[in-house]
């Protein structure tokens, strides 16, 4: 009997495993300021795991901004011209108001606060099924925005969390 519960132990966690390889990565961003576009301070890829949720992993690599907080959101539009003004506002498919991640109501997009090290290093991982790659849904976050801000996201203000000037930017694009 211990044999038989053994080789089932075993398959299960093969089962795992195979699931973690499974996780494709369905869309990338890359972050630029938004006074010179030449000039990367991020990435960001999104994935798509076994369970149809998508997490996204953002790493900031921005050393003009070391030692403080830059606040992150997606917008609505993926056009990062004029300053990131573009964008327009926070993009807002379920219609609640501006929050924490995570708290009782927040954007879909409200990544909030990233502390960046003394290298202008952060990162940040969230999944999560408010959001698709898929055509034509309301989730879909294909050719959205993403807006690095200078400031601190309060969490509070609307509709904004008065983050501070658009110092980046970048444009949500599927990978095939
Ligand atoms: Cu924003
Ligand atoms: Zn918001």
């Amino acid at each position: 009997m211990k044999k038989y519960f053994l080789t089932f132990a075993v398959a299960g966690l093969a089962f795992l495993s195979a699931c973690t390889k499974t996780d494709k990565e369905v869309a990338t961003a890359t972050l630029t300021e938004t006074a010179d576009n030449t000039k990367n301070i991020g990435t960001v890829k999104f994935f798509e795991l076994s369970d149809g949720k998508i997490r996204m992993d953002l790493e900031m690599d921005y050393a003009a901004r070391a030692d403080s907080n830059v606040a992150v959101h997606f917008h609505e539009h993926g056009d990062c011209g004029n300053m990131g003004e573009n964008t327009h506002g926070h993009w807002n498919p379920t219609n609640e108001q501006h929050g924490k991640w995570g708290s009782g109501a927040y954007h879909s997009g409200d990544i909030g606060n990233i502390h960046l090290n003394a290298k202008g290093k952060g990162k940040v991982s969230v999944t999560t099924d408010r959001w698709s790659t898929k055509d034509g849904d309301v989730k879909n976050i294909i050719g959205r925005g993403i807006i690095v801000h200078g400031g601190t996201d309060d969490y509070k203000t609307q509709p904004t969390g008065n983050s501070g000037p658009r110092v980046g930017c970048g444009v949500i694009e599927a990978v095939k």
